[in-house]
């Protein structure tokens, strides 16, 4: 291997002529002690020498360079694996504005908390000022942040998911100044962000929306510690998107081309672990494939979408890379994925094989080495690979990447979906009314918690829109905030619902799911162009069985019954639960979605 310049020891220009920012760096030092600064630039040295530290520390191990050239397997801190809800607030200063969908403190109260443990933290480390820019640096819709770690593992994912360093500080420092520079009116979102000790115990992840900062303290995971994906380009960006008219939204963007060669573009909003990374990187099935179908992914997790001048919605993904669920990802199920992540790929907590390749439950069927601890693996001792061991990979590497993907106009949205993962009840797909339902239809979904996320898993609980935990305001006002994009001249996207995850009696999965699911995209496609029947059901609308091709799909006649059929006891509870949902939210939830 190449010899690696070291950070620090011919460091960069440092600093930055915006006061805004500079004084805020400061600030940070002064209260977090950090033996060195370095500010990222985002360059490819860069990262290398930030790899070749890491390397020397034992924070990444290298994986086996002729079979994954250029990848690398961190094992975190086994109390450090998934988003910690139970530690996340939102910092408003009234507390409704929050809403009961958040836990909540005053925001003087969460910075005094937070800060004693930021004291003196960075002693002995290297702090990193990251800056990044969150969507295309040219588009209008994109918006930026800076966030200052003490992770290098943080700074190097954030270069793979963000558009990280030197045109990110560019824009920041142009849009700064251009305000005044002085910082009363914040421009970039800050947040700060330190490993502490990993202490469970001392361990917060904080939200100021109204001074634009996060504040994140004791934890290495994806969603807890890279600030730019679900704090700054969910939470936070939420409430400025409702105060400024647009949407915020926990989704995946995909293109689906016909034969005809039209492409249209649907975002879909399911929970965490539930299937957006899947469904962005569909592969068509055969036959749909020699027919010409081609799917192109544009973004796997989070959608920004803007009222366009046309009045359809206009979507841009603001990240850059993929931080993807890794078990469960085969040359079955998604081919694209793992062709993504066959380079230049950082592994998290999964397991290795005797010969070093990364390895999960569901790859394939060889007997892995070692477990995600890097214990000899033992299934006594549960999976090899933790069940929400990921991989963090640029999205460029995607072989169905979208050339529309780094469009600084984003895409046209024709459709948008809803899903959960409900073992019962809920039909593989059906369209909502109109778009007041379809925000009912969002509104009341539910899903089975997954491991993505700390505690219990396979409990049914209402997620609305897949926002549950990554809504920065009351669900009440996001709700009304949906509603409001009903005006004249708009051309809205038509609503769905989708449900990949029915089971028979035995829990075995009704739907064969993944490349197959295109057969129910082009259902939704028939609705938006006009073409594709369907029957009025008491909760919308659903396919006329005969407007389907689910010949190669090999499901049988009695799975294809159960898949469509609409239980009216079972709805009518349904409904009585989501009924109670609303009230428990209180009297900010519209009356509109309370009259249907
Ligand atoms: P986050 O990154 O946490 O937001 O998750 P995600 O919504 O992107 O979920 P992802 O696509 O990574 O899928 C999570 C799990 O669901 C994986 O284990 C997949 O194999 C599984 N999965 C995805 N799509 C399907 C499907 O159509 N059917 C079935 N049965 N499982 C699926
Ligand atoms: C999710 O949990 O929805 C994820 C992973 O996409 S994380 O970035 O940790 O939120
Ligand atoms: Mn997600």
């Amino acid at each position: 291997m190449n010899a690696v310049t070291p950070l620090h020891q011919d460091a960069p220009a440092t600093g930055t002529r915006l006061r805004a920012l500079q004084d805020w760096v400061d600030e940070v030092a002064a209260l977090t002690r950090p033996d060195a600064i370095h500010w990222c630039d985002g360059s490819q040295s860069e990262y290398a020498a930030l790899l070749a530290g890491m390397q020397a520390d034992g924070t990444l191990l290298p994986l086996n360079p002729s079979t994954h050239p250029g990848c690398w397997l961190h094992r975190s801190d086994p109390d450090d694996v998934a988003r910690v809800e139970h530690l996340t607030f939102v910092c408003t200063r009234e507390r409704d504005d929050a809403g009961p969908n958040n836990h909540w403190l005053a925001p003087a109260e969460a910075h005094a908390k937070i800060d004693a443990l930021f004291e003196g933290c960075m002693r002995g480390r290297t702090m990193y000022v990251v800056p990044y820019c969150m969507g295309p640096v040219d588009s209008p819709f994109a918006r930026c942040g800076v966030e200052i770690t003490d992770s290098p593992y943080v700074a190097a994912n954030m270069r793979i998911m963000t558009r990280m360093g030197a045109a990110a500080l560019a824009r920041i420092e142009r849009e700064g100044l251009q305000a005044g520079g002085a910082g009363a009116d914040p421009t970039f979102v800050k947040g700060l962000h330190s490993l502490g000790e990993l202490d469970p115990g001392r361990r917060f992840i904080m939200h100021f929306p109204e001074e634009l900062s996060i504040k994140s303290y004791g934890s290495g995971y994806g969603g807890n510690a890279l600030l730019g994906k679900k704090c700054h380009a969910l939470r936070i960006a939420s409430w400025q998107a409702r105060q400024e008219g647009w949407l915020a939204e926990h989704m995946l963007i995909v293109g689906v081309e016909n034969p005809r060669g039209e492409t249209h573009y649907i975002a879909a909003a399911f929970p965490s672990a539930c299937g957006k990374t899947n469904l962005a990187m569909l592969i068509p099935p055969e036959g749909y494939r020699e027919a010409g179908w081609k799917v192109w992914t544009v973004g796997d997790d989070i959608a920004w979408m803007h009222p366009g001048e046309d009045g359809r919605l206009w979507a841009i993904n603001p990240e850059a890379g993929f931080f993807g669920v890794a078990p469960g990802t085969s040359a079955k199920s998604n081919p694209n994925a793992l062709a993504t992540i066959a380079r230049d790929t950082i592994f998290t907590n999964v397991a290795v094989t005797d010969d070093n390749q990364p390895w999960w439950e569901g790859l394939d069927d060889r007997v892995p080495a070692l477990d995600w601890r890097g214990r000899r693996y033992d299934p006594a001792n549960g999976p090899a690979a933790h069940p929400n061991a990921r991989f963090t990979v640029s999205a460029k590497q995607c072989p169905s990447y979208s050339p529309r993907a780094e469009d600084p106009r984003g895409v046209p949205i024709s459709a948008i979906v809803f899903g959960g993962r409900r073992a019962t009840l809920v039909p593989l797909v059906f369209e909502a009314r109109d778009w007041t339902h379809g925000v009912l239809v969002g509104a009341a979904m539910a899903s089975e918690t997954t491991a993505a996320a700390a505690g219990q898993v396979g409990v049914v609980r209402r997620d609305p829109m897949a926002m549950k935990p990554f809504c920065g305001y009351h669900f009440g006002d996001y709700f009304a905030h949906w509603l409001s994009f009903d005006r004249s001249g708009a051309r809205l996207p038509r609503v769905f619902h989708v449900n990949w995850f029915r089971k028979d009696a035995d829990g075995k999965f009704l739907w064969p799911g993944f490349g197959e699911n295109l057969r129910v995209l082009e259902w939704i496609i028939g609705r938006v162009e006009g073409r594709a029947g369907a029957i009025e059901t008491p909760i919308g609308r659903v396919p006329n069985v005969r407007d389907l091709d689910f010949s190669g799909a090999c499901v049988s006649a009695a799975a294809m019954e159960a898949l469509f059929a609409v239980d009216s006891d079972g709805w009518q509870r349904e409904y009585e639960e989501i009924g109670g949902f609303f009230d428990s939210l209180g009297d900010r939830v519209p009356p509109e979605l309370r009259m249907r």
